[in-house]
């Protein structure tokens, strides 16, 4: 059936139509800045082709910056029309598709992507390897990812965007309660970046396990690079239950099957099931990241030895293992018998174990440490009691019965943003900003970053504690607004103030980018915050394409403060050898977006172009399965060059 064009561009709301020239305007000065710069190539090799997990992983953050821009524009709507009684900022429409959207793009396309990024640009370093084991894959694997959020993000200009939650539950998004298109950007945009983030998963995996520089044994790895490597096999067993259910959905939604329908042989808690079964591992996809840079940063700015490493990795472990077992509280109210619940409970509040085991190994670090206080540290501090708040909520919200009161109210929206905010937005900028010398040569500055946290924290706390409240007071989430007599006015405004002081602290942050690049004293060590584990120790300030000159061995946990505790310097000798690196590739952007071009023909069921995109894809992996390019070598002068500009700076 031929498709209006007013059907294919969204029309007649203004917030989308100032969307839309600001997206035509941005792109066409993007155009023309490059142009005129002559940055085109530069572009094409250092960045879109480049295989270097360090770039990768700064393209992966830059993109998670943009869409907690993006996501965070989506949440300030919300609080919008939700800070007065019957406002109509927004239709009740429009608000379904901004709080659908915020959901996903936060989780899928910012706390994900954020992450990924960190490990990228961190791990390699701090196993002392070269680069990831599949540099390829990595290329591919961002590209999927970049793809699937470009694909899912132009669902509000191009077609409209879902809106029945990011849960997607049955049967609202079949096709019978939501008419459109929206839904198949949802299966399709987090279908095509979900095979990126798997790829990553066993890139991590066999990098962790393979590449580790000499004398790191598995026990003396950072635990951040644990934290990675448990994540990783979370990923590996967690995502195919997602590909699975989206193909499933997608099934449904294009070609009339009855997989999660109400209609024949269909099941819609299938879906519930199988989301949640990925769901709940993919909450500790995007917490345990964020405890390893906790654990990082904790131990070198109170400079003391991690307290408790055994019990860290053992609680991770035991973290991992339970959050397969725990997905039904997610729906203790949707007609399970009482055992199933009570099974549930009893496995939920056993998670509350390991993690409180960890929050006190934090705690004993900073016992007697010198501590100080630097704005990556006032994050991982901040963390501490706002985590708790988070933790102690959801031990509330296991208690099946008692969540038949505050299932699906705004207790729930207020515990699960404390959990993901505390720890892992916070986790991000501490990360980033911990990390930020690393790739970019310089710091950020300190005062305005304190700033930012303050405003932050407060904002934070401002805009989500009176939630718990409203909650308890009966407002249910996902309502575009209430009555004056309901009296949710003055904690709903209280709340939007909050949300206010937050994207005001984002906006400082981004200054603090600008106001860093062209003001902060340039790093030259390489090692500016006296850092314990090996990416500290690389040449110079932004490591080579190479990483390290001379393969670093490891005798201690916490390599590098040992090797600085014994005057051991890496960099001393200049006798150095080839390295071997791989190369390039044109072939991970190109087939993503073949990918991309597949599943965006697939949302508006062109058949033939999906088809010619498929055969494209599969004519990419042939000409990889030829290419017998195994990569170069670094020469032994252009070492030597290299570490010689790095030790003159
Ligand atoms: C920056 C501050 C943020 C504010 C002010 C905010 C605000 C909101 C609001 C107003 C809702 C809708 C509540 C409802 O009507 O039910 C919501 C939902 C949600 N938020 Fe946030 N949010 C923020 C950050 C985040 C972050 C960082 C994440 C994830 C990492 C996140 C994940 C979610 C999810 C998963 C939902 C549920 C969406 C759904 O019901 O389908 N939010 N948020
Ligand atoms: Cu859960």
């Amino acid at each position: 059936m031929p498709l209006r064009w007013d059907e294919f561009i969204v029309t007649g709301d203004p917030f989308i139509l100032a969307a839309q020239i600001s997206i035509a305007l941005t792109s066409i000065i993007a155009v023309v800045a490059l142009t005129y710069f002559k940055k085109w190539k530069m572009l094409w090799t250092d960045w879109i082709t480049t295989v270097d997990h360090k770039k990768i992983g700064i393209m992966y953050i830059a993109c998670a910056l943009l869409m907690l821009f993006r996501g965070g524009v989506d949440a300030m709507m919300m609080r919008t029309q939700l800070a007065a009684p019957e406002l109509d900022f927004l239709s009740s429409q429009h608000y379904n598709e901004i709080f659908t959207t915020h959901g996903t793009i936060m989780i899928i396309f910012m706390a994900m992507p954020f992450l990924i990024g960190l490990m990228n640009v961190v791990v390699p370093l701090q196993i002392g390897a070269r680069d990831l084991a599949f540099p390829f894959l990595n290329n591919l694997s961002f590209w999927t990812f970049f793809f699937g959020m470009a694909l899912f993000n132009i669902s509000f200009v191009i077609g409209g965007s879902p809106s029945a939650g990011w849960t997607s539950y049955f049967p609202l998004a079949s096709n019978d309660f939501s008419p459109g298109v929206g839904q198949n950007y949802y299966a399709l945009g987090i279908q095509l970046s979900g095979i990126g983030t798997l790829a990553t998963g066993i890139n991590f995996i066999v990098t962790i396990l393979r590449m580790r520089t000499k004398g790191m044994s598995l026990m003396k790895m950072p635990m951040f690079t644990w934290t990675v490597f448990i994540t990783s096999l979370i990923i590996v067993l967690a995502f195919p239950v997602l590909t699975v259910a989206l193909a499933m959905m997608t099934f449904d939604l294009l070609f009339g099957t009855h997989f999660f329908t109400l209609q024949g042989e269909g099941l819609d808690m299938l879906w519930a099931n199988l989301f949640w079964i990925w769901g709940h591992p993919e909450v500790y996809i995007v917490a345990l990241p964020a405890f390893g840079i906790f654990s990082e940063i904790i131990s070198t700015f109170a400079r003391k030895k991690l307290f408790g490493y055994n019990a860290m990795v053992a609680s991770i472990v035991v973290i991992s293992g339970l959050s397969f077992l725990v997905w039904v509280h997610h729906f203790f109210t949707m007609g399970n018998s009482a055992a199933v619940n009570s099974f549930f409970s009893i496995t939920t509040m056993a998670i509350s174990v390991p993690t409180g085991v960890k929050i006190f190994n934090w705690l004993f670090t900073l016992h007697k440490g010198k501590i100080r206080f630097t704005t990556p540290m006032l994050w991982s501090l901040g963390f501490i009691p706002n985590f708790v708040i988070g933790g102690v909520t959801g031990v509330m919200l296991a208690m099946a019965a008692a969540d038949y009161q505050y299932h699906n109210t705004y207790f729930l929206v207020s515990h699960f943003h404390y959990v993901l905010i505390a720890a892992t937005v916070f986790a991000c900028f501490a990360g980033l900003i911990y990390w930020y010398p690393k790739m970019f040569g310089h710091r950020m500055n300190e005062r305005i970053g304190k700033w930012v946290f303050w405003i932050f924290m407060i904002g934070f706390n401002v805009c989500f504690f009176p939630q718990y409240f409203l909650g308890l007071d009966g407002m249910p989430r996902r309502i575009y607004t209430y009555l004056e007599g309901d009296g949710w006015f003055s904690l709903n405004l209280i709340s939007t103030l909050g949300a206010f002081m937050m994207a005001a602290a984002f906006a400082l942050f981004v200054y603090n980018i600008y106001y860093s690049w062209r003001y902060e004293k340039r790093d030259t060590t390489g090692d500016p915050w006296d850092g314990r584990t090996l990416e500290w120790a690389t040449s110079s300030a932004i490591p080579p394409h190479y990483n390290f000159a001379h393969q670093p061995e490891v005798v201690e946990r916490d390599a590098f403060w040992d090797m600085k505790e014994k005057g051991i310097d890496l960099n001393a000798s200049t006798d150095y050898q080839k390295i071997h690196m791989p190369n390039h590739t044109w072939l991970g952007p190109v087939m993503a977006f073949f990918m991309f071009a597949a599943s965006f023909a697939l949302v508006f069921s062109w058949w033939i172009p999906a088809i010619l995109s498929g055969v494209a894809i599969f004519v990419c992996m042939i000409i990889r399965s030829f290419d017998y390019n195994d990569g170069y070598y670094v020469s032994v002068e252009e070492i030597e060059e290299t570490e010689r500009k790095a030790k003159e700076a």
